[in-house]
């Protein structure tokens, strides 16, 4: 299999995030792509690819382009108004109540962006967990660069290729940044597939969490099935969508599946689910899936809650791929790191048919680990 990657991600350099008002050690952080990359170089079954630069067009087909500007001026914004932060956090988001009783034009006409880089990041982000930095903006650009490149080749008739996306992608709406996201990768492939192939494209979710931005991007359309699997929105991010009774509106009705698991889900449940999801996309009628592909589902993952093994992402990736369809496979989340390889290689085997075999106990494939 072909995987697309770029050093640009190491731009996005970050050190900590916040936590309920704490700064804590940062979760998304560069040694997560760095970490999968040696493992599939070690594996010897991938061959790696640069991206191609694709421009901003298929950027905009998803994005409001003033989330574009913001983002690529943010840093330099920072730095002119003499902000002294090692990153850019919002200070204030435009909560809906803050104009409760104002109608919806009276709304439209004062909600806009203003010029303080703290108001700008509430205005165009979501939360406090996306901190942006100096190298964000070539890093998020890279990541969709990888995206599409990864797209294209399948495109062309592979029958699968990994992106492997840094940042990541999926809780970016067309509006809005945030959970670590700054584009929606998966969605700008996917789009991207729509308008070269005219066919329905399906994205398939299995990061832990809810991928609002997707949901979000695609809840109208009828071109585009979203099914995710993700944990109760009820007791983790993204908090306020994700459940299962969002399918979609208009043209997009019925075209979105939201499966939310409880913490402790086994690998055994999950498969329950992950059958659920790719029934729902059997039903559709196009050649291509987007998977935005989490590691976060597993067991010892820092900031989810489900109890995955390394083996059940071999089963996964070798179910998906059973479908009998082309796959664009993008990384998303997952953030213990010393597992990241492994559950990377034995995904992406799975989905190309070759027998996963774990590395020794101990190892989570990191060289010098196993002792002699
Ligand atoms: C792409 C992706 O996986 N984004 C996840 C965004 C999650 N944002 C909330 C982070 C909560 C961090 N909780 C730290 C708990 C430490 N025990
Ligand atoms: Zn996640």
């Amino acid at each position: 299999m072909q995987v697309v990657y770029t050093p640009a991600h190491l731009a996005h350099d970050i050190t900590t995030e916040t936590f309920m008002g704490l700064s804590i050690p940062a979760n998304e952080v560069a040694e997560r792509a760095e970490k999968i990359r040696d493992a599939l170089t070690a594996d010897g079954g991938f061959a790696f690819v640069e991206p191609t630069d694709h421009g901003e067009a298929p950027i905009t087909a998803v994005h409001e382009p003033g989330l574009v500007r913001f983002l690529e001026v943010a840093w330099s914004e920072v730095r002119r108004q003499g902000i002294a932060r090692p990153f850019l956090s919002a200070d204030t988001y435009p909560n809906t109540a803050m104009f409760e009783g104002m109608s919806e034009d009276a709304i439209a006409a004062l909600v806009r962006e203003p010029v303080h880089a703290g108001g700008r990041a509430g205005f165009w982000g979501l939360d406090s967990a996306a901190p942006l930095v100096a190298g964000t903006y070539l890093a998020a650009r890279g990541a969709v660069d990888v995206a599409l490149t990864a797209a294209d080749l399948v495109v062309a008739g592979a029958p699968a290729a990994y992106g492997l996306c840094r940042p990541p992608g999926h809780h970016a709406a067309r509006s809005m940044y945030g959970g670590y996201c700054f584009f929606n990768n998966a969605a700008i492939a996917a789009e991207a597939i729509v308008r070269s192939t005219h066919e329905h494209v399906a994205i398939l979710d299995v990061d832990y969490h809810h991928g609002n931005g997707s949901q979000q991007i695609f809840w109208r359309r009828g071109d585009v099935r979203y099914v995710s699997i993700h944990a109760d929105p009820d007791s983790d991010y993204p908090y306020f969508l994700g459940r299962a009774d969002e399918t979609g509106e208009g043209d997009g009705a019925g075209e979105n599946l939201n499966i939310p698991l409880s913490a402790g889900t086994t690998d055994e449940e999950y498969l329950g689910a992950v059958d659920q999801a790719l029934d729902a996309i059997a039903e559709t009628s196009g050649s291509v899936i987007v998977v935005s592909l989490g590691f976060d589902t597993y067991g010892l993952d820092p900031i989810g809650t489900f109890a995955l093994t390394t083996g059940v992402y071999h089963e996964i990736g070798r179910r998906t791929a059973a479908l009998g369809r082309r796959l664009v496979i993008l990384q998303e989340g997952g953030y213990h790191r010393p597992s990241l390889g492994e559950n990377a290689r034995a995904w992406l085997r799975g989905a190309e048919g070759r027998s996963f075999e774990p590395r020794p106990a101990g190892g989570f494939g990191e060289s010098g680990a196993v002792a002699g």
